[in-house]
C-alpha cells in the first residue's frame, strides 16, 4: 500500500529526470506527507468530493502498477456523470454506419443530422453520436476553392455546432457558440457555407464541449482536392485514418463530466485505441504497394506516435498543405487535430502492424517503459504490385511552388516576437493528497506524455477544480482577458513557453482558427522543411516561434486542442480587421 518509488530511471529526457537516488528519497517523503490524509474520516473524504447522482460513477480503469493514492479511495469527480440517452434502449437506436465519401462540387449542398447512434465497443452496446448516422461521420470530399452549403440539424440532447477545422472560411460560419453564433439547439438547423482555399485534409467537429460530443463521434473529414494531378506524388491507392481512442469499462463508456470535464489535468486518454471507429482494422495490400494515409488525430488528448513496422515512411504534407520537400521519417507524431499525410511503400511480404508505438511514464515509479499498440493489422500478399509506382516512391520530390510561396515571408522570419504568451495551470479544492503527489511529480517532467499515468487523480480533477491558462508575457491578461487586434495582410510572430515548473506542466498542440501559420523555430533551431499548419504541438519545457499570416477577417480563437484544457479555459480570441465585404 502506498507509494513506491526508487525503480531505475531507464530513460533520461532533457535531464529532466531525477536520478533514481533523488527520486526515491523524494518518493519516500511523499509516503510521509500523504500518510495524514489516511487518517481523515471517511466522511470527510465524501464530503471533499461530493455526491452526484449516487452510484453513477463508476471506478475508472487502472493499470495494476499505478498504486491508488491514500486518501482517495472511494472518491469520485465534483460533477455529475454524463451518459448520453439515459434512459434509453441502445437496441431501439440505429446502428452506426462507417464512415461514407460524398463527392461535392462548388455550390452543391449537403444535409447533415446530428443524431444518437448505437455503437458496439469492447463487446458492449453504448450509446453515441454520428453526423447522418456515420460513424466517422461522412468523407467530404471538394475541389479546392469551392463552396460548400453544409444544412446542419441537431437531433441530439445537447447544443451543438460544426468547427470546420483548418479551413481558412467566412468568419460567420467559423461554429464557435457564442463567439460566431449561437450554439444550435435540439431540433434546430444552422446552414454552413463552407469556402475551401486550401488543398488538404481538414476535419470537422463541434465547438461546444469537445471532450464530450467529439469523444461520442463527432468528427469527420474534409478533403480538398488540388486541380494540380500531380499534387502527390504516384500512389497504388489511398488510405483515410482517422486515429481516435475512448475510454471503456466492463460496462461500456464511462460516464463525462456534466457541467464541466473530468481529466482536465491531462486530458481523457481512452484505453480502447480506433481507426476509423474501428478497433480491429486491416488491410491487405500487394508487395511494393505504396500507400498514401491521410492521418488524422480525432482524440481528446492523446498524442499517437504512429509507426509502420519495418516499411519505409515518406511524410509528404500536413495540416494545411505540402511540406517544402518530402522526407523519409521514421514514425508520425500527431497531436489532437493534426492531420499528416504519408506515403508507405510495403516490401516484405507478411503481417505488418501499423502501431502507436511510444515510450510510456510510470509516475510513481519514475521510470519510462516501452509501450505498444496495434491500430491497424496489415497483410502483404506475395503478388507484387505495379513497379513504375514503387520506383517513383525512392523520389523525395520537392515541392517549389510551396518553398516560392513561403518567400514572401522570408524577411519576417528574423523579427521579434509581437507577442509573447506563457503556458500554465492553476488548481484549486483538489483533494490534498492529489495536491501534495502533483507537487512532487513536477520534478519528474516529460517533454511528452504519451499516457495516462495517474488516471485516478486525472479524472478527480475537473474543470471546477483545474483552470488551464495562456497568458500574454507583456500584459500578464489570461485567457479570455486577452484580446489582439490585427489587419488583413498583418504577418505576426508569435512565442509561446511552455514552462516546465507549473504545478502539472503538459505539452499542448495550439490551434488558431481562420488562419495559417508556419513553425519557424523549437528551442531556438530553425526548422528546415517547411509546412503551413493551423495546430502545433508546443512540448513541455520548449519555446515554439509561429508565424501567422493574417489573411481571413473576423474574430477567431487560439486555445490548445486537448479538449479537456479547452473547456478548462485554455483559449482566448483575436480580432482581424478589414477586408470584410
Ligand atoms: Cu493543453
Amino acid at each position: 500500500m502506498g507509494v513506491r518509488g526508487g525503480g531505475p530511471t531507464r530513460m533520461r529526457w532533457r535531464g529532466a529526470a531525477p536520478t533514481p537516488m533523488r527520486w526515491r528519497v523524494l518518493a519516500s517523503s511523499l509516503a510521509i506527507a500523504l500518510a495524514p490524509s489516511l487518517a481523515a474520516p471517511l466522511s470527510a473524504q465524501h464530503e471533499m468530493h461530493g455526491a452526484p447522482s449516487a452510484g453513477a460513477w463508476r471506478m475508472i480503469p487502472m493499470d495494476a502498477t499505478m498504486p491508488m493514492l491514500p486518501g482517495l479511495e472511494g472518491a469520485v469527480p465534483v460533477v455529475a456523470p454524463f451518459l448520453p440517452g439515459q434512459g434509453m434502449d441502445a437496441a431501439m437506436l440505429p446502428e452506426a454506419r462507417p464512415s461514407e465519401i460524398v463527392v461535392m462540387a462548388d455550390g452543391d449542398t449537403l444535409d447533415i443530422a446530428v443524431s444518437m447512434v448505437r455503437r458496439t465497443i469492447g463487446g458492449h452496446q453504448s450509446v453515441m453520436f454520428g453526423y447522418n448516422g456515420q460513424y466517422p461521420g461522412p468523407l467530404i470530399q471538394a475541389p479546392k476553392d469551392a463552396t460548400l452549403i453544409v444544412r446542419v440539424r441537431n437531433e441530439i440532447e445537447m447544443p451543438t455546432t460544426v468547427h470546420w477545422h483548418g479551413v481558412r472560411l467566412d468568419n460567420r460560419f467559423d461554429g464557435v457558440a457564442g463567439v460566431t453564433q449561437d450554439a444550435i439547439g435540439q431540433g434546430e438547423s444552422f446552414t454552413y457555407e463552407v469556402h475551401v482555399p486550401d488543398a488538404g485534409m481538414f476535419w470537422y467537429h463541434p465547438h461546444v464541449r469537445e471532450d464530450v460530443q467529439q469523444d461520442l463521434g463527432l468528427f469527420g473529414n474534409l478533403l480538398v482536392t488540388s486541380p494540380d494531378p500531380d499534387h502527390y506524388g504516384p500512389s497504388h491507392r489511398e488510405e483515410v485514418f482517422v486515429l481516435d481512442d475512448v475510454l471503456v469499462d466492463e460496462q461500456g463508456l464511462l460516464p463525462w463530466g456534466e457541467s464541466a470535464p473530468t481529466h482536465a489535468l491531462m486530458g481523457r486518454f481512452g484505453n480502447v485505441m480506433m481507426v476509423n471507429g474501428e478497433t480491429d482494422h486491416r488491410l491487405t495490400v500487394d508487395r511494393g504497394e505504396v500507400v498514401r494515409f491521410f492521418l488524422t488525430n480525432v482524440a481528446n488528448a492523446r498524442t499517437f506516435n504512429v509507426t509502420f513496422g519495418g516499411a519505409r515512411v515518406k511524410v509528404v504534407a500536413s495540416d494545411v498543405g505540402r511540406f517544402e520537400r518530402e522526407q523519409w521519417i521514421e514514425s508520425v507524431v500527431i497531436a489532437p487535430a493534426e492531420r499528416y499525410v504519408v506515403d508507405v511503400r510495403f516490401d516484405e511480404p507478411g503481417e505488418v502492424a501499423i502501431a502507436n508505438t511510444i515510450q510510456a511514464i510510470n509516475h510513481f515509479r519514475g521510470e519510462f517503459y516501452p509501450h505498444v499498440d496495434t491500430l491497424s493489422l496489415v497483410t502483404v500478399t506475395d503478388r507484387p504490385a505495379e513497379q513504375a509506382i514503387g520506383t517513383a516512391f525512392e523520389t523525395l520530390r520537392e515541392h517549389a511552388e510551396v518553398t516560392d510561396e513561403i518567400e514572401r515571408f522570408r524577411p519576417f522570419f528574423g523579427r521579434e516576437p509581437d507577442h509573447e504568451l506563457e503556458t500554465t495551470v492553476r488548481v484549486r479544492n483538489l483533494p490534498q493528497s492529489i495536491v501534495l503527489s502533483m507537487e512532487a511529480d513536477t520534478l519528474y517532467v516529460p517533454p511528452m506524455e504519451w499516457n495516462d499515468a495517474m488516471p485516478m487523480m486525472n479524472w478527480l480533477s475537473t474543470g471546477e477544480q483545474v483552470t488551464w491558462i495562456l497568458r500574454d508575457r507583456r500584459t500578464g491578461a489570461e485567457n479570455e482577458e486577452i484580446d489582439w487586434r490585427f489587419d488583413v495582410g498583418d504577418v505576426v510572430k508569435i512565442r509561446i513557453h511552455n514552462t516546465p515548473d507549473s504545478f502539472h506542466p503538459m505539452n499542448h498542440p495550439m490551434h488558431i482558427h481562420g488562419q495559417r501559420f508556419l513553425v519557424l523555430t523549437m528551442d531556438g533551431v530553425e526548422n528546415e522543411n517547411l509546412v503551413w499548419k493551423d495546430t502545433a504541438i508546443v512540448p513541455v519545457g520548449s519555446t515554439v516561434d509561429l508565424l501567422v499570416e493574417m489573411s481571413n477577417p473576423g474574430r477567431w480563437m487560439m486555445h490548445c486542442h486537448i479538449a479537456e484544457h479547452l473547456h478548462a479555459g485554455m483559449m482566448f480570441g483575436f480580432t482581424v480587421d478589414g477586408g470584410t465585404p
